[in-house]
């Protein structure tokens, strides 16, 4: 079987989970969060990366159905838990053929008010690349945030489509990319990008998630710079649900 007709089965068995990996408040080290992310694992046990499945979704018509089972995976695993810690959330990933489609809008209302879960604790993460046609991705944010959910912009400062998109929809987080962040500590020309990133993030009022934490160092720059929160290696990978929950309950 080819891998684009393994996951056609494999999406239709319903076997897309999520793995779950730890956003943390800088200044404390608390877990405040979590970014949920795809997962597929085929028949021989070797997982398949979403930089892979997701764009063979997309190709094959597929990705509601993908995000339909990622949103399952988080009401399942991470529901109770959502009720029982108002401040928390869960980031999901949205791809731009998802901001086109209106069956998005009620699948969320049925599904977050079916489960109980505060729309205010499900962040959504677009990147700007999937902003490029904001004529049609803009209604469909628009009601989601007017609903509460936080709108997050992913990968932020890799994108090709410049900063006006910023002047056409309100959104309440920048991530800054893991690009930005693994150069803190080499030269002076590159850091200073980061530095830039990170003043306009708190220039327009957004909160700031660094991606791809991998060092102390790194940590303790982005706290002197005063971003908010961060996710990456030095705290946690992306872990199974049980594995987050240890995470979180385990902190100090
Ligand atoms: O899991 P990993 O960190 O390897 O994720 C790789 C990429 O796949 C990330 O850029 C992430 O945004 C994307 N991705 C992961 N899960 C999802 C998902 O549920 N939907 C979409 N659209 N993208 C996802
Ligand atoms: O693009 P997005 O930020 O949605 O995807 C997150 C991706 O980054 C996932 O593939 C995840 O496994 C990966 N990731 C998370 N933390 C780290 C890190 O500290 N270092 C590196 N290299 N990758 C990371
Ligand atoms: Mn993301
Ligand atoms: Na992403």
């Amino acid at each position: 079987l080819s891998m684009a007709g393994e996951f056609r089965a494999a999406v239709r068995r319903r076997e897309i989970s999520a793995h779950y990996q730890p956003v943390v408040e800088l200044a404390t080290g608390r877990c405040v969060g979590a970014e949920a992310l795809a997962r597929w694992r085929r028949a021989d046990g070797s997982q398949v990366s979403p930089d892979v499945f997701i764009p063979l979704a997309e190709r094959a018509g597929l990705i509601a159905r993908v995000r339909e089972q990622v949103v399952a995976a988080v009401v399942r695993d991470l529901g109770r838990w959502l009720r029982a810690n108002a401040e928390a959330h869960v980031s999901i990933n949205l791809s731009a053929s998802e901001l086109r489609s209106e069956s998005i809008l009620q699948e969320f209302e049925e599904t977050f008010r079916v489960s109980g879960i505060d729309c205010r604790q499900i962040w959504l993460e677009v990147t700007e690349t999937s902003l490029i046609d904001m004529a049609e991705a803009r209604p469909t944010l628009v009601e989601l945030r007017r609903r509460g959910h936080r709108l997050a912009i992913d990968d932020f400062g890799t994108g090709y489509s410049g900063l006006s998109y910023l002047q056409q929809l309100r959104v309440d987080i920048l991530k800054i990319d893991r690009c930005f962040v693994e150069v803190i500590g080499s030269d002076a020309a590159t850091r200073d990008v980061t530095g830039l990133v990170i003043a306009l993030a708190h220039q327009l009022e957004l909160d700031v998630v660094a991606e791809g934490v991998e060092s102390e160092a790194q940590a303790a720059y982005l706290r002197q710079r005063g971003v908010a929160y961060a996710q990456g290696w030095l705290f946690a990978q992306p872990l199974p649900a049980d594995g987050f929950l240890v995470f979180w309950s385990s902190q100090p």
